[in-house]
Formats: structure tokens, sequence, C-alpha cells
């Protein structure tokens, strides 16, 4: 194990006897719905970070005008949300109003003592918004990190080798039918570039398309990285998720990558909702003291549900079912 901060107020529910699965859900799932906010129709995919004690997270809420924008929101458990009722609101760096955050799919990365919110932001065509802020209240814009058209932007929570890393999937305008994981670096933030391959699409669960989830986990044995995987059957897409690790120094090179997928739609709030069969994982906590992991994740499009891992155990069956 190699984690991150302590974190003892983690949301934590020992894996079910009659369980033997890596990954297991909260039985009281999912612990988000359209209810956390007035006007909502969904809310789903969305990242929380630990802050000074507390659980602070980024929403993805869809409103019931169906324009998608993020909404802050915070929780003393990492279960009982409270979220604005309000759109979050950005700045440009002189200060200045820079809009709503509109768009979708956020993930939150602290870097030293920044808090970078990456989310699906739209610029002729679905690209990469960046914002940061040092207090969890006021959000900077920076430049959008790519050309349209990209999705599933994940920074690294620590710069390598003296550059920001960036996981992205090079996307389309619509539902996307394809897509790889790539790594991008950049000195500042806004300047992205050295772009490297990570790993594609392949067979089974994950044959469509695949992107980066969570912001990575370091660990002894690489960065643990949790990504969707969507295979295409005769009714839609399937959205499952899956596991990687990637080597610490070059990022783009991949340890091992897990045949079978760690969390699948199952339940009926990850089978049933506005998009059917999805787990979309958007954030993983781990506490450093124990290595265990609260993990985010966005079911069917709707709601926002929890499930949990030990890190070491999530580490071992990946290396013991390597590709
Ligand atoms: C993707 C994004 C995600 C969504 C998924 C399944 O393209 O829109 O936000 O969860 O499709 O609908």
């Amino acid at each position: 194990m190699n984690a991150s901060i302590p974190i003892p107020n983690l949301p934590w529910q020992d894996r079910p006897s009659s369980s033997r699965d890596i990954v297991w859900r909260y039985s009281d799932n999912p612990i988000v719905t359209k209810a956390n906010i007035p006007y909502a129709n969904t809310i789903f995919n969305s990242a929380v970070v630990y802050r000074n004690g507390h659980f602070e997270g980024v929403f993805r809420c869809d409103d019931r005008e169906m324009q998608q924008k993020l909404y802050l929101g915070s929780s003393e458990n990492g279960i009982d949300w409270t979220l604005s009722d309000q759109p979050l609101t950005l700045y440009n760096t002189d200060g200045t109003p820079a809009g709503q955050a509109c768009g979708y799919d956020p993930r939150v990365c602290l870097i030293d003592g920044r808090y970078i919110v990456t989310w699906c932001a739209q610029y002729h065509g679905p690209t990469i918004g960046v914002a940061w802020s040092e207090d969890f209240r006021t959000f900077y814009r920076l430049e959008n990190a790519f050309l349209p058209f990209n999705r599933n932007g994940v920074l690294f929570p620590r710069k390598i080798n003296g550059k920001y890393c960036m996981l992205s999937r090079p996307s389309d305008n619509g539902h996307t039918p394809f897509g790889d994981i790539f790594l991008s670096q950049s000195p500042d933030l806004e300047h992205w570039g050295c772009h490297r391959y990570v790993m594609g699409a392949c067979g089974g669960w994950s044959w469509t398309k695949i992107g980066a989830g969570p912001i990575p986990i370091e660990t002894n044995e690489g960065w643990l990285l949790f990504y969707h995987g969507v295979a295409t059957s005769c009714s839609g897409m399937i959205y499952s998720m899956g596991g990687a690790l990637l080597d610490l120094e070059k990022p783009w090179q991949v340890r091992a990558r897990c045949k079978p997928y760690l969390l699948h739609p199952e339940e009926g709030y990850e089978r049933v909702g506005d998009v059917p069969n999805v787990v979309f994982p958007c954030a993983a906590l781990c506490d450093g003291n124990t290595g265990r992991l609260a993990i985010y994740y966005g079911a069917a499009d709707t709601v926002v549900a929890l499930a949990f891992a030990h890190l070491d155990e999530v580490v071992d069956y990946i290396l013991q079912h390597a590709e």
C-alpha cells in the first residue's frame, strides 16, 4: 500500500459475508438523487475530495431544462450531501465573472494546495475545461486543455518529471462509438503536449471505448487507475468499471490491466434510469491508514452511488488477472 493521507471518517461498510467481490456496494445506495437540488432532473457522475476533515464535491446535475451544469456540495460523512441550489459560477484569473460551469462529468484533483476541476466543457463540441480553487468556493477558469472533441480529462495528483499529466479520451461530437485513453503533459495546466497513447478499447466488456475514471492513486505497484469500459449490445451501450496499473514515472506505460471488470450494472438503480446500464466512476478516496477505498460513481445517468474496496486487494487482483 502507498496511499495518501488518513481519512478517519471515510465512508465504509465491510464486504458482506455473502460476497466475494473485489468491489462491493454501499447498502443504502443511491446516496445522491434529484431530491438534493430542487430544479434537478438527475444528479450523477460526480467527484468528491476530502478537505479539512470533511468532504466536498463537484456534482453533475442535469436540470429540468436538461442543461448540464456543475454544482458544489459538502458532507460531514461522505454519504449525506448538501448541494448548492445554484450552479457553480466561474471566474477568470483577473477576477471577472466567467459564467456558470456548464458541462458534465467533473473530476477534482488536489495538486500542490489547489483543487483542480476538469470536466467536459463545450467549445464547438465537447472538450476538457479546467478550473482551480484554493478554498473550494471561488473557482478560476483556465484555458480549455484540448481541441474538441475530447472527454474524460483526468489529472494525476502530482507533477511527474516536472509536468502536470492528464489522461483524456479523444472523441466525436456525439455518443462516440470508439475511444482510447491518451496522456498529455503540461508545465502550467494550460499548454498541453507530449501526447502519449496509454491503452485502448479491447474485447469483452470494454470493446467499444474506454475512459479514465477517478484521479489515479499512487501505489507501490504503480498508479491505480479505475476506468469505465463500454460494450455495445443490441439495446445500447453498457458501462462497466475496470482497473489498471500505470508506471509511476512513465504513466503512459501500462504495467497491468485487469481482464475482468470490477463493477458492472447489476442493481436496479444502475440498470434503470435516463440511460440504463451505466456505472461511471468519477472519484475514489483512500484512507492512508487502512487502505480502505470509497468509490463514487454515477448510476444509470440518474443518481450517485458508492462502492467500497481494499486498495491492496484491488492491486493484487489486477496483477493476478492482468492480460
Ligand atoms: C457518456 C457521458 C457520460 C454518461 C455516459 C452514458 O458519453 O455522457 O456522462 O454517463 O455517456 O450515458
